[in-house]
């Protein structure tokens, strides 16, 4: 069967990006059924950036609850927080030896994170996309489900598997592809629409939080910036308007309708009545997620069960892979 990997960073508190990008597509392809899915909490991506102990705990618990209160089944679903599956770490330091220092250059997400300061960040973060090759690569993922700020790690992953393959003579890693569809695959800042929405960006009011109430979901609509102009009648009148593009498509994406009609449905409307739509129907999508990773979150050792359970399994899968790449590269094992 073909296998789909993905995952999420616990590294603050989930945002309607992740959402939208991200987990909604991963429940969508669960049950389609048509892939075995496996998806992981990526705590090892996470420390890339400083994270307090304490938080990286609850940060993981909150990542995995909203996986499973989106509906991600942990029997139909492989799910995991990857530092439980060592195997992660160990091909991620053999890729580090077959990734060249040119292509990690070229990664465009390092250079956003780090912006003027590239030589305090990590060794980790510049590092970050062999690691994912690592995770993608150690169950042989077909496709890899992720938004479009992530394909260019994704092409990455191909050259590290074209690379090892080439360079050892084997057929042993399949070269993934990404997969990218669907409206508001990039969910943009509500306070700058040329920024994505991210979980660690600098002011809480610049993103929707998957844990934010009624109130604060509505008050950062309103206080979203937009230029004054109304809703144009066609997509074509959104070019050049980012903000404006960015709250008709986060819209969209969650009434599952197109742009187009979003236009349609709300003619010539004012910032003022359309805010207000999407902040209800944001609330109406997001509310029954966020009591269902509360409840869940109530319980902390039942998700901590649930996570090492998944590691298990996942480890049923990489461990083999493990083993083959280390006999192919020479690594004696006694
Ligand atoms: N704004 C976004 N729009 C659409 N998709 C998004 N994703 C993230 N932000 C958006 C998708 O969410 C998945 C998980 O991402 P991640 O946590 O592994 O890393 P990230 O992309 O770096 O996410 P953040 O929220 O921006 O985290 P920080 O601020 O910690 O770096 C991926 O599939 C991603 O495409």
């Amino acid at each position: 069967t073909p296998r789909v990997f993905s995952g999420i960073k616990p590294s603050g508190g989930l945002t309607l990006g992740n959402y939208l990008g991200a987990i909604k597509r991963f429940v969508q392809t669960q049950d389609a059924a048509t892939h075995e899915t496996i998806y992981c909490v990526a705590d090892l991506h996470a420390i890339t950036v400083w994270q307090d102990p304490k938080e990286l705990h609850a940060a993981t618990r909150e990542v995995a609850a909203a996986f499973l209160a989106s509906g991600i089944d942990p029997e139909r679903s492989v799910l995991f927080n990857q530092s439980q599956v060592s195997q992660h770490a160990e091909l991620a330091w053999i890729f580090n030896c077959v990734t060249r220092l040119g292509w990690m250059n070229r990664m465009t997400q390092f250079k956003e994170k780090a912006g003027k300061n590239a030589e305090a960040q990590s060794l980790g973060l510049y590092a970050y996309p062999s690691l994912m090759a690592a995770d993608i690569l150690l169950y042989h993922a077909t496709h890899v489900p992720v938004g479009e700020d992530q394909k260019q790690h994704v092409e990455l992953t191909r050259d590290i598997a074209a690379k090892f393959n080439h360079d050892y003579k084997v057929d042993l890693f399949p070269l993934p592809e990404p997969v990218i569809e669907g409206p508001a695959m990039r969910v943009m800042n509500l306070r700058d629409g040329t920024r994505k929405m991210s979980k660690s960006g600098e002011s809480d009011m610049e993103r929707i939080n998957l844990t934010d109430d009624a109130d604060t979901i509505l008050r950062k609509f309103q206080k979203a910036r937009t230029d004054p102009a109304p809703l144009p009648e066609t997509v074509e009148g959104l070019q050049g308007r980012p903000e404006a593009r960015n709250l008709v498509e986060i819209y969209a994406a969650l009434a599952g309708i197109a742009p187009a009609e979003v236009l349609a449905r709300h003619p010539g409307a004012g910032w003022g009545t359309f805010k207000p739509a999407l902040a209800e129907l944001a609330v109406e999508t997001l509310s029954p997620v966020s009591r269902e990773m509360a409840r869940l979150m109530a319980d902390p050792a039942e998700i901590d069960r649930l996570l090492a359970r998944g590691a298990e399994r996942a480890r049923a899968i990489a461990a083999p892979v493990l083993s083959r790449t280390y006999e192919v590269v020479g690594l004696l094992r006694g």
